[in-house]
């Protein structure tokens, strides 16, 4: 019993046009997550980000949720998992198309694509396309730049940078300690219902083996670490895999990703996600940029979202099968 707008959804369409010609909110996000798992519930499911406990609600009073994608009817916890997020930070709209494509694509051709089937053959894949709902829907109402979350500051200014906030390498290089800025780290490591969330739901989630974390804009891939100079014990694995993310990335319109550590690539940034899940869960964690390299920065047209959202589609594409090529990695 499969209803006419799960099918435009499997088809990516809705009225004719692609869902994906324009930016979406947060409540559209949402819906169209439901009628992925309408159309596909043998391969998609929605979870609640939280670990044994109920989840802590945002300043907003909200709940951050994910996709489940598997392969038809494979049991939860029985395959290596890739885990993406998008929007940590609210005005990289970008970002967030991108992981819902990323859905779309899996669920629309795993029957299909060879290469899709292979991934989700090998890997279950956990997606949380808007990490940060509260400051995601302020960019919808009342200021598209907005950065952070929406927490209420002890100074009464407003928000705490989430990706600043981490556990790993807390209150280091690259964060500030005033409220007001742009890369506030909060009042301590996970203070934020945002990052403690998926620090605990991730604590339920052993068989994660790759994270990327997903930012917009430079065109970048990073790797470990944002807060130190010095690099993770695998730097060697980190830079084969970054190297091959770009070359697939390359190959979608020819943008080229400039792919290295973050301290040294970019600058530095203590208490990034990334940075967290490889220290503390052991999985693979990178950032990415997505497009462009400044001429429209934040405010990517959204003629690009689909080329933008291949090339994370292909980076995927490639974890997956450098995971299965590097099976230590997987141990
Ligand atoms: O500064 C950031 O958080 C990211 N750049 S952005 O312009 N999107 O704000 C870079 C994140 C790098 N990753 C970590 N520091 N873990
Ligand atoms: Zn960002």
């Amino acid at each position: 019993a499969e209803s006419a707008s799960a099918r435009a959804a499997g088809e990516g369409l809705l009225r004719g046009v692609s869902w994906f010609a324009d930016y979406k909110d947060l409540s559209a996000i949402s819906a169209y997550t439901d009628s992925l798992i309408a159309l596909r519930p043998d391969m998609v499911s929605r979870f609640t980000v939280r670990g044994a406990n109920a989840p802590q609600n945002t300043a907003g009073g909200r709940t951050q949720f994910g996709i489940r994608v598997s392969a038809p009817g494979v049991v939860e916890g029985t395959r290596p998992a890739l885990f993406i997020n998008s929007l940590q930070h609210a005005r990289e709209w970008i970002t967030g198309m991108s992981s819902m494509y990323l859905a779309d694509t899996l669920v629309r051709t795993y029957d299909t694509d060879a290469n899709i089937k292979r991934l989700l053959d090998g890997f279950d894949v956990y997606i949380i396309p808007v990490m940060n709902p509260d400051g995601y829907e302020y960019t919808w109402t009342t200021n598209r730049l907005w950065r952070k979350n929406r927490r209420q500051n002890s100074d009464g200014s407003f928000g705490v940078d989430p990706n600043r906030n981490w556990g790993q390498g807390w209150g280091g290089a690259g964060a500030s300690t005033v409220p007001a800025d742009e890369t506030y780290r909060g009042t301590g490591a996970f203070s934020e219902p945002e990052t403690a969330n998926v620090r605990d739901w991730m604590g339920t989630k052993p068989n994660i083996v790759y994270h990327v974390d997903i930012h917009s804009y430079s065109q970048l891939v990073l790797e470990p670490w944002g807060d130190v100079f010095t690099l993770p014990p695998n730097t060697t694995s980190f830079a084969q895999l970054g190297r091959a993310m770009v070359r697939s990335m390359y190959a979608i319109e020819g943008r080229y990703f400039y792919d290295g550590p973050i301290y040294r690539n970019i600058y530095p940034a203590s208490g990034g996600a990334c940075d967290w899940t490889t220290a503390a869960r052991g999985a693979m964690g990178f950032s990415f940029e997505l497009r462009d390299e400044g001429a429209n920065g934040f405010l990517l047209p959204a003629a690009q979202i689909v080329p933008s959202a291949r090339e994370v589609v292909a980076a995927v594409q490639t974890v997956a099968d450098w995971m299965l090529a590097n099976p230590l990695i997987l141990s």
